[in-house]
Protein backbone atom coordinates (compact mmCIF):
# COMPACT_ATOMS: atom_id res chain seq x y z
CA UNK A 1 0.00 0.00 0.00
CA UNK A 2 1.47 3.81 -0.59
CA UNK A 3 1.85 5.09 2.41
CA UNK A 4 0.21 8.56 3.07
CA UNK A 5 2.45 10.77 5.40
CA UNK A 6 3.48 14.82 4.87
CA UNK A 7 6.46 14.52 3.12
CA UNK A 8 7.66 17.72 5.55
CA UNK A 9 8.55 14.45 8.36
CA UNK A 10 11.28 13.17 5.82
CA UNK A 11 13.24 16.22 5.56
CA UNK A 12 16.20 16.54 7.50
CA UNK A 13 18.49 19.79 8.18
CA UNK A 14 21.42 19.06 5.55
CA UNK A 15 18.28 18.52 2.79
CA UNK A 16 18.99 15.11 3.13
CA UNK A 17 15.35 13.04 3.05
CA UNK A 18 14.81 10.33 5.94
CA UNK A 19 12.16 8.66 7.38
CA UNK A 20 10.72 9.74 11.20
CA UNK A 21 9.75 6.10 11.66
CA UNK A 22 10.54 3.02 9.38
CA UNK A 23 7.98 0.32 8.46
CA UNK A 24 9.46 -3.06 7.87
CA UNK A 25 10.28 -3.66 4.45
CA UNK A 26 9.40 -6.95 2.65
CA UNK A 27 12.04 -5.93 -0.25
CA UNK A 28 15.10 -8.35 -1.09
CA UNK A 29 18.18 -6.95 -1.52
CA UNK A 30 19.99 -8.49 -4.03
CA UNK A 31 23.78 -9.35 -3.78
CA UNK A 32 27.16 -8.43 -6.23
CA UNK A 33 29.88 -7.72 -4.90
CA UNK A 34 31.88 -7.49 -1.57
CA UNK A 35 32.26 -4.05 -0.17
CA UNK A 36 33.04 -2.02 2.76
CA UNK A 37 29.57 0.09 2.44
CA UNK A 38 30.94 2.92 5.21
CA UNK A 39 33.67 3.55 2.60
CA UNK A 40 30.83 3.56 -0.52
CA UNK A 41 30.02 7.69 -1.78
CA UNK A 42 25.72 7.20 -2.50
CA UNK A 43 24.13 8.28 -5.51
CA UNK A 44 22.57 11.47 -4.38
CA UNK A 45 18.83 11.28 -5.25
CA UNK A 46 16.29 14.05 -5.83
CA UNK A 47 12.73 13.50 -6.24
CA UNK A 48 10.70 16.09 -7.74
CA UNK A 49 7.61 16.63 -6.38
CA UNK A 50 5.68 18.39 -9.05
CA UNK A 51 3.08 15.69 -11.01
CA UNK A 52 3.80 13.26 -8.45
CA UNK A 53 0.95 12.51 -6.20
CA UNK A 54 1.65 12.53 -2.72
CA UNK A 55 0.68 8.79 -1.79
CA UNK A 56 3.20 8.10 -4.94
CA UNK A 57 5.66 10.17 -3.54
CA UNK A 58 5.82 8.73 -0.03
CA UNK A 59 6.05 5.53 -1.79
CA UNK A 60 9.06 6.05 -3.67
CA UNK A 61 11.00 7.81 -0.76
CA UNK A 62 9.97 4.85 1.55
CA UNK A 63 11.48 2.66 -1.22
CA UNK A 64 14.43 3.71 -0.91
CA UNK A 65 14.66 4.50 3.32
CA UNK A 66 13.66 0.99 3.24
CA UNK A 67 16.20 -0.30 0.85
CA UNK A 68 19.08 1.73 2.75
CA UNK A 69 18.19 0.18 5.80
CA UNK A 70 18.03 -3.36 4.49
CA UNK A 71 21.50 -2.94 2.88
CA UNK A 72 23.04 -1.14 6.09
CA UNK A 73 21.91 -4.03 8.10
CA UNK A 74 23.55 -6.39 6.03
CA UNK A 75 26.17 -5.04 6.08
CA UNK A 76 26.51 -4.46 9.70
CA UNK A 77 25.49 -8.36 10.17
CA UNK A 78 28.96 -9.46 8.46
CA UNK A 79 26.43 -10.84 5.77
CA UNK A 80 30.11 -10.01 3.72
CA UNK A 81 27.72 -9.77 0.24
CA UNK A 82 25.56 -6.26 0.14
CA UNK A 83 24.26 -5.31 -3.12
CA UNK A 84 26.06 -2.49 -5.33
CA UNK A 85 22.83 0.11 -5.11
CA UNK A 86 23.56 2.73 -2.27
CA UNK A 87 21.54 5.21 -2.82
CA UNK A 88 20.69 8.63 -0.59
CA UNK A 89 17.72 11.26 -0.98
CA UNK A 90 18.68 15.05 -1.24
CA UNK A 91 16.43 17.48 -0.69
CA UNK A 92 18.05 19.83 -2.74
CA UNK A 93 18.58 19.15 -6.49
CA UNK A 94 21.78 21.24 -7.15
CA UNK A 95 23.37 18.19 -4.37
CA UNK A 96 22.10 15.60 -6.67
CA UNK A 97 23.07 13.07 -9.23
CA UNK A 98 20.44 11.86 -9.81
CA UNK A 99 16.61 13.94 -10.48
CA UNK A 100 13.55 11.86 -10.34
CA UNK A 101 10.54 13.19 -12.10
CA UNK A 102 7.39 12.50 -13.94
CA UNK A 103 7.71 15.54 -15.97
CA UNK A 104 8.99 15.35 -19.22
CA UNK A 105 8.66 18.84 -20.95
CA UNK A 106 11.90 20.86 -20.58
CA UNK A 107 10.39 23.76 -20.05
CA UNK A 108 7.80 22.41 -17.26
CA UNK A 109 10.96 21.23 -15.27
CA UNK A 110 12.50 24.37 -15.73
CA UNK A 111 10.01 25.42 -13.87
CA UNK A 112 11.58 23.74 -10.87
CA UNK A 113 15.06 23.31 -11.15
CA UNK A 114 17.65 26.07 -13.02
CA UNK A 115 18.40 25.11 -16.28
CA UNK A 116 22.24 25.32 -15.70
CA UNK A 117 21.41 22.88 -13.09
CA UNK A 118 19.24 20.57 -14.76
CA UNK A 119 21.89 19.77 -17.64
CA UNK A 120 24.38 19.07 -15.04
CA UNK A 121 22.13 15.77 -14.03
CA UNK A 122 20.64 12.26 -15.01
CA UNK A 123 17.01 13.22 -15.52
CA UNK A 124 14.72 9.84 -15.36
CA UNK A 125 11.38 8.77 -14.42
CA UNK A 126 10.19 7.25 -11.16
CA UNK A 127 10.33 3.41 -13.06
CA UNK A 128 14.34 4.30 -12.98
CA UNK A 129 13.77 4.43 -9.02
CA UNK A 130 11.37 1.39 -8.45
CA UNK A 131 13.23 -0.60 -11.27
CA UNK A 132 16.67 -0.32 -10.17
CA UNK A 133 15.75 -0.94 -6.40
CA UNK A 134 13.56 -4.10 -7.55
CA UNK A 135 17.04 -5.96 -9.36
CA UNK A 136 19.56 -4.07 -6.75
CA UNK A 137 21.67 -2.00 -8.87
CA UNK A 138 21.59 1.21 -10.82
CA UNK A 139 20.16 0.50 -13.91
CA UNK A 140 21.09 2.51 -17.35
CA UNK A 141 19.18 5.46 -18.15
CA UNK A 142 18.21 4.78 -21.58
CA UNK A 143 15.02 3.72 -21.01
CA UNK A 144 14.33 5.91 -18.38
CA UNK A 145 15.02 9.55 -19.25
CA UNK A 146 12.23 11.50 -18.34
CA UNK A 147 12.75 14.89 -20.58
CA UNK A 148 13.27 14.17 -24.28
CA UNK A 149 15.72 17.46 -24.58
CA UNK A 150 17.45 16.26 -21.66
CA UNK A 151 18.10 12.97 -22.95
CA UNK A 152 21.72 13.17 -23.78
CA UNK A 153 22.41 14.93 -20.90
CA UNK A 154 21.01 12.09 -19.37
CA UNK A 155 22.55 9.47 -20.85
CA UNK A 156 26.03 11.36 -20.27
CA UNK A 157 26.14 10.28 -16.81
CA UNK A 158 24.91 6.71 -17.42
CA UNK A 159 26.60 4.82 -14.28
CA UNK A 160 28.58 1.75 -16.02
CA UNK A 161 28.01 0.16 -12.84
CA UNK A 162 24.82 -0.52 -13.99
CA UNK A 163 24.65 -4.16 -15.54
CA UNK A 164 23.61 -3.92 -19.12
CA UNK A 165 20.15 -5.43 -20.27
CA UNK A 166 21.73 -7.07 -23.65
CA UNK A 167 24.38 -9.51 -23.64
CA UNK A 168 27.34 -6.87 -23.60
CA UNK A 169 28.10 -5.60 -20.04
CA UNK A 170 29.55 -2.23 -21.03
CA UNK A 171 27.29 0.73 -22.37
CA UNK A 172 26.02 1.19 -25.95
CA UNK A 173 27.18 3.43 -28.28
CA UNK A 174 25.29 6.73 -27.62
CA UNK A 175 23.56 6.58 -31.30
CA UNK A 176 22.26 2.97 -30.52
CA UNK A 177 21.30 4.56 -26.95
CA UNK A 178 18.96 7.35 -28.74
CA UNK A 179 17.71 4.82 -31.40
CA UNK A 180 16.93 2.30 -28.59
CA UNK A 181 15.28 5.07 -26.21
CA UNK A 182 11.41 4.64 -26.15
CA UNK A 183 9.37 4.95 -22.56
CA UNK A 184 7.56 2.65 -21.14
CA UNK A 185 5.99 5.11 -18.93
CA UNK A 186 2.11 4.97 -18.78
CA UNK A 187 1.37 7.83 -16.32
CA UNK A 188 0.68 10.06 -19.18
CA UNK A 189 -1.45 13.23 -17.43
CA UNK A 190 -4.61 13.59 -19.86
CA UNK A 191 -4.03 16.37 -22.07
CA UNK A 192 -6.82 18.66 -22.42
CA UNK A 193 -6.42 19.92 -26.02
CA UNK A 194 -6.33 16.23 -27.29
CA UNK A 195 -9.94 15.64 -25.40
CA UNK A 196 -11.08 18.63 -26.76
CA UNK A 197 -10.39 16.97 -30.61
CA UNK A 198 -12.73 14.25 -29.45
CA UNK A 199 -16.69 14.01 -30.08
CA UNK A 200 -19.50 12.39 -28.41
CA UNK A 201 -20.85 12.40 -31.54
CA UNK A 202 -18.22 10.17 -33.49
CA UNK A 203 -19.75 7.11 -34.71
CA UNK A 204 -16.13 5.15 -33.56
CA UNK A 205 -15.88 4.86 -29.74
CA UNK A 206 -11.85 5.65 -30.79
CA UNK A 207 -13.05 8.42 -31.76
CA UNK A 208 -15.15 9.62 -28.29
CA UNK A 209 -14.04 10.45 -25.07
CA UNK A 210 -15.01 7.83 -22.18
CA UNK A 211 -14.47 7.78 -18.63
CA UNK A 212 -14.48 5.25 -16.37
CA UNK A 213 -17.76 6.22 -14.60
CA UNK A 214 -19.68 8.87 -16.60
CA UNK A 215 -22.53 11.18 -16.22
CA UNK A 216 -25.22 8.72 -16.93
CA UNK A 217 -23.44 5.95 -15.45
CA UNK A 218 -27.01 4.37 -13.63
CA UNK A 219 -28.30 4.81 -16.92
CA UNK A 220 -25.39 2.10 -18.71
CA UNK A 221 -25.88 -0.20 -15.98
CA UNK A 222 -29.69 -0.45 -16.49
CA UNK A 223 -28.84 -0.84 -19.97
CA UNK A 224 -26.34 -3.60 -19.57
CA UNK A 225 -28.28 -5.57 -17.84
CA UNK A 226 -30.50 -6.15 -20.81
CA UNK A 227 -27.15 -6.70 -22.91
CA UNK A 228 -26.06 -9.11 -20.78
CA UNK A 229 -28.89 -10.85 -21.15
CA UNK A 230 -29.14 -10.75 -24.90
CA UNK A 231 -24.87 -12.58 -24.23
CA UNK A 232 -25.73 -15.23 -22.33
CA UNK A 233 -29.23 -16.01 -24.83
CA UNK A 234 -26.29 -15.93 -27.30
CA UNK A 235 -28.38 -13.17 -29.58
CA UNK A 236 -25.07 -11.53 -30.42
CA UNK A 237 -26.54 -9.02 -33.20
CA UNK A 238 -28.71 -8.14 -30.65
CA UNK A 239 -26.03 -7.85 -27.48
CA UNK A 240 -23.88 -5.85 -29.87
CA UNK A 241 -26.84 -2.90 -30.48
CA UNK A 242 -26.72 -2.60 -26.89
CA UNK A 243 -23.02 -2.40 -26.40
CA UNK A 244 -23.04 0.42 -28.99
CA UNK A 245 -25.17 2.03 -27.47
CA UNK A 246 -24.21 2.02 -23.89
CA UNK A 247 -20.63 2.73 -25.49
CA UNK A 248 -22.44 6.19 -27.08
CA UNK A 249 -23.48 6.93 -23.65
CA UNK A 250 -20.41 6.74 -21.74
CA UNK A 251 -19.33 9.76 -23.69
CA UNK A 252 -22.19 11.58 -23.04
CA UNK A 253 -20.94 15.06 -21.53
CA UNK A 254 -24.16 15.86 -19.00
CA UNK A 255 -26.54 14.06 -17.94
CA UNK A 256 -29.79 13.23 -19.76
CA UNK A 257 -32.74 15.03 -18.84
CA UNK A 258 -35.52 15.87 -20.38
CA UNK A 259 -34.26 18.35 -22.28
CA UNK A 260 -31.41 16.72 -23.83
CA UNK A 261 -33.69 13.74 -25.31
CA UNK A 262 -33.74 15.88 -28.60
CA UNK A 263 -30.01 16.21 -29.07
CA UNK A 264 -30.06 12.20 -28.46
CA UNK A 265 -31.22 12.20 -32.46
CA UNK A 266 -28.01 13.36 -33.39
CA UNK A 267 -25.92 10.34 -31.59
CA UNK A 268 -25.18 6.92 -33.49
CA UNK A 269 -26.72 3.92 -32.83
CA UNK A 270 -29.54 5.09 -30.63
CA UNK A 271 -32.55 3.71 -32.40
CA UNK A 272 -36.13 4.33 -31.62
CA UNK A 273 -36.29 1.15 -29.16
CA UNK A 274 -33.05 2.57 -27.08
CA UNK A 275 -34.09 5.87 -27.38
CA UNK A 276 -37.73 4.86 -25.98
CA UNK A 277 -35.76 2.96 -22.83
CA UNK A 278 -33.89 6.26 -22.39
CA UNK A 279 -37.05 8.28 -22.27
CA UNK A 280 -38.49 5.64 -19.88
CA UNK A 281 -35.40 5.77 -17.46
CA UNK A 282 -35.45 9.49 -17.93
CA UNK A 283 -38.69 9.96 -16.40
CA UNK A 284 -39.01 6.73 -14.09
CA UNK A 285 -35.26 5.92 -13.13
CA UNK A 286 -35.51 2.39 -14.01
CA UNK A 287 -36.16 0.43 -17.38
CA UNK A 288 -39.15 -2.19 -16.69
CA UNK A 289 -37.80 -4.73 -19.35
CA UNK A 290 -34.08 -4.50 -17.36
CA UNK A 291 -36.25 -5.06 -14.05
CA UNK A 292 -37.75 -7.92 -15.42
CA UNK A 293 -34.51 -9.40 -16.89
CA UNK A 294 -33.01 -9.64 -12.98
CA UNK A 295 -36.09 -10.78 -11.61
CA UNK A 296 -36.36 -13.96 -14.09
CA UNK A 297 -34.80 -16.81 -12.70
CA UNK A 298 -33.02 -18.51 -15.87
CA UNK A 299 -30.63 -15.33 -16.14
CA UNK A 300 -30.17 -15.47 -12.59
CA UNK A 301 -28.84 -18.99 -13.25
CA UNK A 302 -27.10 -18.21 -16.55
CA UNK A 303 -25.47 -15.22 -14.96
CA UNK A 304 -24.24 -17.03 -12.08
CA UNK A 305 -22.30 -19.95 -14.19
CA UNK A 306 -21.19 -17.05 -16.80
CA UNK A 307 -19.22 -15.96 -13.91
CA UNK A 308 -17.26 -18.92 -13.63
CA UNK A 309 -13.55 -18.74 -15.25
CA UNK A 310 -13.84 -21.18 -18.54
CA UNK A 311 -17.85 -21.15 -18.60
CA UNK A 312 -19.18 -18.75 -21.39
CA UNK A 313 -23.31 -18.60 -22.54
CA UNK A 314 -23.29 -21.62 -24.47
CA UNK A 315 -21.59 -23.79 -22.11
CA UNK A 316 -24.15 -21.92 -19.21
CA UNK A 317 -27.15 -22.83 -21.40
CA UNK A 318 -25.95 -26.21 -22.09
CA UNK A 319 -25.80 -26.87 -18.30
CA UNK A 320 -28.88 -25.23 -17.87
CA UNK A 321 -30.60 -27.56 -19.88
CA UNK A 322 -29.20 -30.22 -17.91
CA UNK A 323 -31.27 -29.02 -15.04
CA UNK A 324 -28.78 -27.26 -13.27
CA UNK A 325 -29.56 -24.20 -11.36
CA UNK A 326 -27.16 -23.12 -8.95
CA UNK A 327 -23.06 -23.06 -8.63
CA UNK A 328 -23.21 -25.29 -5.80
CA UNK A 329 -25.39 -27.86 -8.26
CA UNK A 330 -22.41 -27.22 -10.66
CA UNK A 331 -19.82 -28.04 -7.78
CA UNK A 332 -21.71 -31.41 -7.10
CA UNK A 333 -21.92 -32.35 -11.03
CA UNK A 334 -17.88 -31.89 -12.01
CA UNK A 335 -17.23 -33.12 -8.57
CA UNK A 336 -15.15 -30.18 -7.58
CA UNK A 337 -14.28 -29.43 -4.08
CA UNK A 338 -14.74 -25.69 -3.61
CA UNK A 339 -11.63 -24.21 -2.59
CA UNK A 340 -9.26 -27.48 -3.78
CA UNK A 341 -7.93 -27.58 -7.13
CA UNK A 342 -5.43 -30.69 -7.22
CA UNK A 343 -5.70 -31.01 -11.51
CA UNK A 344 -2.00 -31.04 -12.45
CA UNK A 345 -1.09 -27.30 -13.48
CA UNK A 346 2.55 -28.24 -15.19
CA UNK A 347 1.36 -30.46 -18.27
CA UNK A 348 -0.70 -26.96 -19.81
CA UNK A 349 2.49 -25.72 -20.63
CA UNK A 350 2.12 -27.61 -23.67
CA UNK A 351 0.12 -25.33 -25.87
CA UNK A 352 -3.30 -24.93 -25.29
CA UNK A 353 -6.11 -27.27 -27.15
CA UNK A 354 -10.02 -26.57 -27.65
CA UNK A 355 -10.65 -30.36 -26.74
CA UNK A 356 -13.36 -31.20 -24.90
CA UNK A 357 -11.14 -32.49 -21.83
CA UNK A 358 -9.17 -29.35 -21.52
CA UNK A 359 -12.21 -27.20 -21.34
CA UNK A 360 -13.54 -29.25 -18.95
CA UNK A 361 -10.23 -29.09 -16.88
CA UNK A 362 -10.26 -25.39 -16.85
CA UNK A 363 -13.96 -25.32 -15.91
CA UNK A 364 -12.80 -27.11 -13.02
CA UNK A 365 -10.37 -24.70 -11.65
CA UNK A 366 -12.45 -21.85 -11.69
CA UNK A 367 -15.49 -23.29 -10.10
CA UNK A 368 -12.89 -24.57 -7.47
CA UNK A 369 -11.43 -21.32 -6.88
CA UNK A 370 -14.67 -19.31 -7.62
CA UNK A 371 -14.61 -17.63 -4.25
CA UNK A 372 -11.12 -16.41 -4.86
CA UNK A 373 -11.31 -15.30 -7.91
CA UNK A 374 -14.92 -13.46 -7.63
CA UNK A 375 -12.64 -10.86 -5.21
CA UNK A 376 -11.40 -8.14 -7.28
CA UNK A 377 -7.97 -6.67 -6.87
CA UNK A 378 -7.10 -3.33 -5.81
CA UNK A 379 -4.47 -1.47 -7.44
CA UNK A 380 -1.83 -2.19 -4.93
CA UNK A 381 -1.75 -5.35 -5.62
CA UNK A 382 -1.88 -4.92 -8.97
CA UNK A 383 1.03 -3.01 -9.00
CA UNK A 384 2.99 -5.87 -6.86
CA UNK A 385 1.80 -8.84 -8.73
CA UNK A 386 3.38 -6.75 -11.69
CA UNK A 387 6.65 -6.32 -9.68
CA UNK A 388 7.15 -9.43 -8.08
CA UNK A 389 6.69 -11.49 -12.38
CA UNK A 390 8.96 -9.23 -13.30
CA UNK A 391 11.72 -9.94 -10.86
CA UNK A 392 11.18 -13.58 -11.35
CA UNK A 393 11.43 -13.00 -15.14
CA UNK A 394 14.93 -10.97 -14.60
CA UNK A 395 16.90 -14.35 -13.54
CA UNK A 396 15.44 -15.60 -16.37
CA UNK A 397 16.35 -12.67 -18.67
CA UNK A 398 17.54 -9.12 -18.21
CA UNK A 399 15.91 -6.39 -19.75
CA UNK A 400 12.58 -6.90 -19.51
CA UNK A 401 9.94 -4.10 -19.52
CA UNK A 402 6.28 -4.78 -18.64
CA UNK A 403 3.18 -2.41 -18.71
CA UNK A 404 0.27 -3.01 -16.88
CA UNK A 405 -2.42 -2.87 -19.64
CA UNK A 406 -6.52 -3.98 -18.93
CA UNK A 407 -8.78 -2.02 -16.53
CA UNK A 408 -5.72 -1.24 -14.30
CA UNK A 409 -4.56 0.99 -17.43
CA UNK A 410 -8.35 2.69 -17.76
CA UNK A 411 -8.05 3.67 -13.73
CA UNK A 412 -10.16 1.04 -12.61
CA UNK A 413 -9.77 1.25 -8.88
CA UNK A 414 -10.41 -3.17 -8.75
CA UNK A 415 -9.29 -5.12 -11.49
CA UNK A 416 -10.91 -8.81 -11.97
CA UNK A 417 -7.32 -9.81 -13.35
CA UNK A 418 -3.92 -8.66 -13.68
CA UNK A 419 -2.95 -8.08 -17.66
CA UNK A 420 0.90 -7.51 -17.78
CA UNK A 421 2.42 -7.06 -21.59
CA UNK A 422 5.87 -7.69 -21.49
CA UNK A 423 8.57 -7.35 -24.11
CA UNK A 424 12.76 -6.31 -24.21
CA UNK A 425 14.31 -3.19 -24.12
CA UNK A 426 16.37 -3.74 -27.02
CA UNK A 427 14.97 -2.65 -30.05
CA UNK A 428 17.05 -4.60 -32.16
CA UNK A 429 17.80 -7.91 -30.49
CA UNK A 430 14.87 -7.78 -28.51
CA UNK A 431 12.03 -9.77 -30.61
CA UNK A 432 15.06 -13.02 -30.26
CA UNK A 433 15.09 -12.26 -26.31
CA UNK A 434 11.54 -12.44 -26.00
CA UNK A 435 10.96 -15.46 -28.06
CA UNK A 436 10.04 -18.67 -25.58
CA UNK A 437 10.38 -16.47 -22.69
CA UNK A 438 6.59 -16.73 -21.75
CA UNK A 439 7.11 -20.85 -21.12
CA UNK A 440 10.42 -20.50 -19.16
CA UNK A 441 8.59 -17.33 -16.67
CA UNK A 442 5.59 -19.35 -15.96
CA UNK A 443 7.30 -22.94 -15.20
CA UNK A 444 9.87 -20.29 -12.70
CA UNK A 445 6.90 -18.54 -11.16
CA UNK A 446 5.25 -22.52 -11.06
CA UNK A 447 8.49 -23.64 -9.32
CA UNK A 448 8.57 -20.50 -6.82
CA UNK A 449 5.21 -21.40 -5.81
CA UNK A 450 3.69 -18.16 -7.39
CA UNK A 451 1.92 -19.86 -10.16
CA UNK A 452 -0.49 -22.23 -9.29
CA UNK A 453 -2.33 -23.30 -12.61
CA UNK A 454 -2.30 -22.51 -15.93
CA UNK A 455 -5.47 -21.90 -17.50
CA UNK A 456 -3.95 -21.34 -21.15
CA UNK A 457 -0.72 -20.78 -22.95
CA UNK A 458 -0.14 -20.27 -26.49
CA UNK A 459 3.32 -19.60 -28.64
CA UNK A 460 3.56 -17.11 -30.90
CA UNK A 461 1.99 -16.75 -34.62
CA UNK A 462 3.03 -14.53 -37.05
CA UNK A 463 0.73 -11.76 -37.30
CA UNK A 464 -1.95 -12.08 -40.63
CA UNK A 465 -2.70 -9.02 -42.60
CA UNK A 466 -5.86 -11.31 -43.88
CA UNK A 467 -6.96 -13.23 -40.87
CA UNK A 468 -10.18 -12.08 -39.88
CA UNK A 469 -11.07 -13.54 -36.41
CA UNK A 470 -9.06 -11.10 -33.92
CA UNK A 471 -7.32 -13.13 -30.96
CA UNK A 472 -3.62 -11.77 -31.18
CA UNK A 473 -0.89 -14.06 -31.97
CA UNK A 474 1.59 -13.21 -28.97
CA UNK A 475 3.08 -15.56 -26.94
CA UNK A 476 0.70 -15.29 -23.43
CA UNK A 477 0.27 -18.09 -20.31
CA UNK A 478 -3.51 -17.29 -18.79
CA UNK A 479 -3.04 -17.87 -15.29
CA UNK A 480 -3.81 -18.17 -11.41
CA UNK A 481 -1.11 -16.78 -9.23
CA UNK A 482 -1.03 -16.93 -5.45
CA UNK A 483 1.40 -15.14 -2.87
CA UNK A 484 3.13 -17.56 -0.70
CA UNK A 485 1.56 -18.38 2.44
CA UNK A 486 4.16 -15.54 4.82
CA UNK A 487 4.02 -12.65 2.16
CA UNK A 488 2.28 -9.91 3.57
CA UNK A 489 -0.56 -10.43 0.74
CA UNK A 490 -3.66 -12.43 1.66
CA UNK A 491 -3.32 -15.83 -0.30
CA UNK A 492 -5.82 -14.90 -2.20
CA UNK A 493 -5.84 -16.65 -5.91
CA UNK A 494 -5.83 -14.26 -8.43
CA UNK A 495 -6.29 -14.32 -12.43
CA UNK A 496 -2.86 -12.68 -13.94
CA UNK A 497 -2.45 -13.04 -17.92
CA UNK A 498 0.98 -12.56 -19.09
CA UNK A 499 1.40 -11.49 -22.80
CA UNK A 500 4.71 -11.18 -24.39
CA UNK A 501 5.72 -9.09 -27.25
CA UNK A 502 8.48 -8.52 -29.49
CA UNK A 503 9.71 -4.83 -29.05
CA UNK A 504 8.07 -3.57 -32.78
CA UNK A 505 4.50 -4.55 -31.66
CA UNK A 506 4.95 -4.07 -27.96
CA UNK A 507 2.83 -0.88 -28.08
CA UNK A 508 0.36 -1.75 -30.47
CA UNK A 509 0.05 -5.41 -27.68
CA UNK A 510 -0.69 -2.23 -24.86
CA UNK A 511 -3.12 -0.75 -26.77
CA UNK A 512 -4.69 -4.55 -27.37
CA UNK A 513 -4.86 -5.54 -24.20
CA UNK A 514 -5.79 -1.74 -22.41
CA UNK A 515 -9.60 -2.10 -23.91
CA UNK A 516 -12.04 -1.62 -23.02
CA UNK A 517 -13.46 -4.31 -25.47
CA UNK A 518 -15.91 -2.14 -27.50
CA UNK A 519 -13.21 0.37 -27.52
CA UNK A 520 -10.94 -2.43 -29.29
CA UNK A 521 -13.97 -3.21 -31.65
CA UNK A 522 -13.63 0.31 -32.77
CA UNK A 523 -9.93 0.73 -33.27
CA UNK A 524 -10.21 -2.70 -35.51
CA UNK A 525 -13.18 -0.81 -37.59
CA UNK A 526 -11.89 2.29 -37.70
CA UNK A 527 -8.68 0.66 -39.09
CA UNK A 528 -10.16 -1.72 -41.65
CA UNK A 529 -12.96 0.50 -42.97
CA UNK A 530 -11.30 4.09 -42.85
CA UNK A 531 -7.24 3.43 -43.30
CA UNK A 532 -7.39 -0.17 -44.90
CA UNK A 533 -5.50 -1.41 -42.49
CA UNK A 534 -5.86 -4.30 -40.38
CA UNK A 535 -5.01 -3.91 -36.00
CA UNK A 536 -4.61 -6.31 -33.32
CA UNK A 537 -2.61 -7.00 -30.20
CA UNK A 538 0.33 -8.27 -32.65
CA UNK A 539 0.72 -5.75 -35.38
CA UNK A 540 -1.04 -3.26 -37.58
CA UNK A 541 -0.76 -4.06 -41.10
CA UNK A 542 -1.99 -2.56 -44.51
CA UNK A 543 -4.62 -4.30 -46.04
CA UNK A 544 -3.31 -4.33 -49.86
CA UNK A 545 0.33 -5.11 -49.91
CA UNK A 546 0.66 -6.44 -45.96
CA UNK A 547 3.36 -3.25 -44.79
CA UNK A 548 4.02 -4.09 -41.43
CA UNK A 549 4.05 -0.88 -38.93
CA UNK A 550 6.40 -0.57 -35.92
CA UNK A 551 5.44 2.23 -33.60
CA UNK A 552 8.10 3.03 -30.91
CA UNK A 553 5.22 4.79 -28.68
CA UNK A 554 1.77 4.61 -27.68
CA UNK A 555 1.01 8.01 -29.42
CA UNK A 556 2.89 6.08 -32.57
CA UNK A 557 -0.07 3.43 -32.80
CA UNK A 558 -2.37 6.42 -32.70
CA UNK A 559 -0.86 8.19 -35.37
CA UNK A 560 -0.46 5.32 -37.60
CA UNK A 561 -3.71 4.57 -37.19
CA UNK A 562 -4.61 8.14 -38.17
CA UNK A 563 -6.15 8.88 -34.62
CA UNK A 564 -6.39 11.34 -31.98
CA UNK A 565 -4.16 10.28 -28.93
CA UNK A 566 -6.95 8.79 -26.17
CA UNK A 567 -5.39 8.56 -22.58
CA UNK A 568 -6.48 5.15 -21.51
CA UNK A 569 -8.48 6.60 -18.85
CA UNK A 570 -10.64 7.74 -21.79
CA UNK A 571 -10.88 4.46 -23.13
CA UNK A 572 -13.91 2.97 -20.97
CA UNK A 573 -16.46 2.56 -23.69
CA UNK A 574 -17.99 -0.40 -22.10
CA UNK A 575 -20.40 -0.26 -18.80
N1 LIG B 1 -9.20 -7.86 -25.07
C1 LIG B 1 -9.85 -7.89 -26.30
N2 LIG B 1 -10.19 -9.07 -26.83
C2 LIG B 1 -9.90 -10.22 -26.20
C3 LIG B 1 -9.24 -10.20 -24.97
C4 LIG B 1 -8.91 -8.98 -24.41
O1 LIG B 1 -10.10 -6.86 -26.89
N3 LIG B 1 -10.26 -11.35 -26.77
C5 LIG B 1 -8.83 -6.56 -24.49
C6 LIG B 1 -10.01 -5.78 -24.00
C7 LIG B 1 -9.93 -5.82 -22.53
C8 LIG B 1 -8.47 -6.11 -22.25
O2 LIG B 1 -8.01 -6.80 -23.38
O3 LIG B 1 -10.32 -4.61 -21.96
C9 LIG B 1 -8.24 -6.91 -21.02
O4 LIG B 1 -9.21 -7.93 -20.90
P1 LIG B 1 -9.86 -8.29 -19.51
O5 LIG B 1 -10.80 -9.42 -19.76
O6 LIG B 1 -8.80 -8.53 -18.51
O7 LIG B 1 -10.75 -7.02 -19.12
P2 LIG B 1 -10.38 -5.72 -18.34
O8 LIG B 1 -8.95 -5.73 -17.93
O9 LIG B 1 -10.84 -4.61 -19.19
O10 LIG B 1 -11.27 -5.72 -17.02
P3 LIG B 1 -11.17 -6.70 -15.76
O11 LIG B 1 -9.94 -7.54 -15.91
O12 LIG B 1 -11.13 -5.87 -14.54
O13 LIG B 1 -12.42 -7.51 -15.84
MG1 LIG C 1 -8.09 -7.34 -16.91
Amino acid sequence: MPFKRPLRSYTCDDGSLSPSDRPSSSRRIRSSSPRNIEEEKPLLIYILPAKIRPEAMSELVMLVEDYKIERVTMGHQGRGVISELNLQLTGDAEKANIVVTAIHMRQRLERHIDSRIAKTKAIVTPSWLRDSLTSGQPLPYWNYAAVHDLEDETLRHCPDAGQDTSSSSSLRSHSQEKENSWRTEPDEPIEVTEVELLSHKARYSCLRPSPLVCPNQSLVEEINIIRRSRHLEGEERSMLSYSRAISVIKAYPRIITQRDLHDLHELPFLGEKLYSMIQEFVKTGRIAEAQTILADSRFQSLSAFDTIYGIGPHTARRLYDLGLRTLEELEQYYEVIPGASNEETISLLEESTNTEAAVEKTIKIGLALRHDLSHTIPRPEVEEINRTVMQELSHIQKGCKSVIAGGYRRGKPQSNDVDIVITHADWELGSQKVKGLCKKLVQRLHEQGLVTHVMHISGFHEHNALRTHHWDSLEKALTVFAWPHNSSWPRVYRRVDLIFAAPEVFWTAVVGWTGSTMFERDLRLWAKQQKGMKFDSSGISRRHDSKLYYPRTERDVFKVLGLVHVHPTMRNADA
